[in-house]
């Protein structure tokens, strides 16, 4: 009963770290939670085999897995720490400051990380400290002159100091949650605020056709309710559209400036639509979209600041962009100077960026992986070169360099479906951004490739639907798909996995006709 009323002082000790710590975070800085911070530590140190395990196997609940985890591990630490201090109060006390600077390392340590991000952990944990030394005061042994039985102790005392604890951390916890509403408020504020331009130049016509209307298939423009979601943040930044600047500096660079949002709203807009693909995306997986964004050329940008691509002779083979959450990313600079659609983009869609896809202004660079052209919550941009420097996934093991590879995914029917025998539409998607999709074929069960019909084109840096009406016949059968590009090379069939730079292979799907 003792011990058990120690580890439960143990957890009501986080508990209360916990909940005084998360408002603190909210006034200093969402992402300096000692949870968030932990868990951003624990996933800037993740190896890619794992990371891609983690986004394959849970997707965008990744994150919430993670900080679960974190906190099933804190609980079962908290229990210890609380028998610790029944032997000994002070070292119990410590044991709890000690996770304090845990959650503060790891949240100075972050990418942006300042010193004033310990303060929520230092707080936190002096608080639990406080919390646990009295709770396992009330745990001591009764004095030989009391009424209870030795080993006993004052029970009625620790119900209620214990009560008071839960309560107290739960009313911070509630008033934390409050105080983070109020500081998203603002920045939600200045999202509906904003007031998107007609394009200067418009998305090029979808021809009729393109969207071709079969149940199962993806729809050509992604609802971005619908678009996959994949970065390293714990917290999606919410960063107040007034307050936001670009900075674009670096080698070459003759003419640095700072930009406004207000600043790029009032620029020539461009609209266009464009398939994102994500380097972890396997062979038949979900983290590819294809949206309408609206926002700015980039090379125009460049080029006002002097910039000059490395074919002109410019130093700068490199550009870095940097968001507010600490995340850099590398873009080849021939790529974004070289014509192509790469955009600023402040538009989604039709709305300004949603929060979790980079609000107030992103990139987008038709024809790389995310990882090395989408840039989300930006605000720097900085010239350099790939010998001098290494972006975050980079240092991780993945390539320097990313194109997109090209890919076709069976969207329907579904794996292990059961259609009934006659004709059964096999229908997905297929992209090559830059270099457009030519020819998608079907085959059954290893026999000859039939070729599928494909949707109207919606330009090369679009995803194309294609569809096979199968002849389906009862039984087991597997279904294999294969796309061609523009250039006319033909996907290989050879497997490889998503690391250093993008997976191939082909999809298939294994059904069982009845
Ligand atoms: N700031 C920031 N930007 C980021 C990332 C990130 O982790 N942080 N992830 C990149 C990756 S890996 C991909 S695939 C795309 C995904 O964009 P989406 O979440 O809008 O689909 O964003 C890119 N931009
Ligand atoms: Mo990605």
């Amino acid at each position: 009963m003792r011990a058990a009323s120690a580890a439960l002082s143990g957890v009501i000790a986080g508990f209360s770290a916990l909940a005084v710590a998360e408002p603190a975070a909210a006034i200093v800085r969402p992402e300096a939670g000692p949870v968030t911070a932990v868990g951003g530590a624990v996933i800037d140190r993740t190896p890619p085999a794992l990371k891609d395990f983690a986004v394959r196997n849970f997707g965008t609940d990744d994150k919430l897995v993670l900080e679960l985890g974190i906190l099933a591990v804190l609980a079962l630490f908290a229990a210890a720490v609380g028998l610790l201090a029944l032997r000994h109060r002070p070292a119990g006390a410590a044991a709890v400051l000690v996770f304090g600077a845990v959650g503060a390392t790891a949240a100075v340590g972050r990418p942006e990380g300042r010193v004033p991000d310990a303060l929520p952990s230092v707080v936190g944990a002096l608080v639990g400290a406080g919390v646990l030394y009295l709770l396992s005061g009330r745990l001591a042994p009764a004095r030989p002159s009391g009424q209870r039985a030795a080993g006993g102790f004052d029970r009625r005392g620790f119900v209620v100091a214990a009560g008071v604890a839960v309560a107290a951390s739960a009313g911070a916890g509630l008033l934390g949650r409050r105080l983070d509403s109020a500081v998203r408020a603002g920045a939600r504020a200045s999202r509906r605020e904003v007031r998107l331009p007609l394009p200067a130049s418009p998305a090029p016509a979808v021809p009729a056709g393109a969207e071709l209307e079969i149940p199962g298939l993806s729809p050509l423009v992604t609802p971005g309710k619908d678009f996959y979601r994949v970065d390293t943040a714990l917290v999606v930044p919410r960063v107040d559209a007034g307050a936001w600047r670009l900075r674009i500096h670096g080698e070459g660079v003759t003419r640095p400036v700072t930009l406004t949002l207000q600043d790029l709203l009032d620029r020539e807009s461009v609209e266009r639509d464009i398939t994102l693909t994500c380097v972890s995306n396997e062979v038949g997986g979900p983290y590819v979209g294809n949206a309408r964004w609206l926002g700015v050329h980039l090379a125009d940008l460049l080029r006002e600041a002097g910039v000059r691509p490395p074919s002109e002779g410019g130093p700068a083979d490199q550009l870095v962009a940097r968001s507010v959450d600490g995340m850099t990313i590398g873009t080849p600079v021939e790529d974004v100077m070289d014509g192509r659609d790469a955009l600023l983009a402040f538009g989604m869609n039709g709305e300004p960026l949603p929060f979790e896809h980079g609000f107030p202004v992103r990139m987008v660079v038709p024809g790389l992986y995310g990882y090395v052209s989408a840039c989300k919550w930006i605000k720097d941009i900085e010239l350099t070169t790939f010998d001098a420097y290494d972006a975050y996934w980079v240092q991780r093991t993945w390539s320097r360099r990313a194109p997109v590879k090209t890919q076709a995914r069976i969207d329907t029917p579904r794996p292990f479906a059961s259609p009934k025998a006659g004709t059964v539409p096999v229908a997905g998607v297929a992209w090559a951004q830059r270099r457009g999709i030519s020819r998608v074929e079907v085959r059954v069960d290893g026999g000859p490739w039939h070729p599928a019909r494909l949707a109207a084109p919606a330009g090369r840096d679009v995803w194309r639907q294609w569809v096979w009406e199968w002849p389906a016949t009862p039984g087991s059968h597997t279904l294999e798909v294969r796309a061609t590009d523009g250039t006319g090379a033909t996907q290989t069939s050879r497997r490889t996995g998503t690391v250093p730079d993008g997976a191939t292979g082909r999809h298939s799907v294994v059904v069982d006709v009845s």
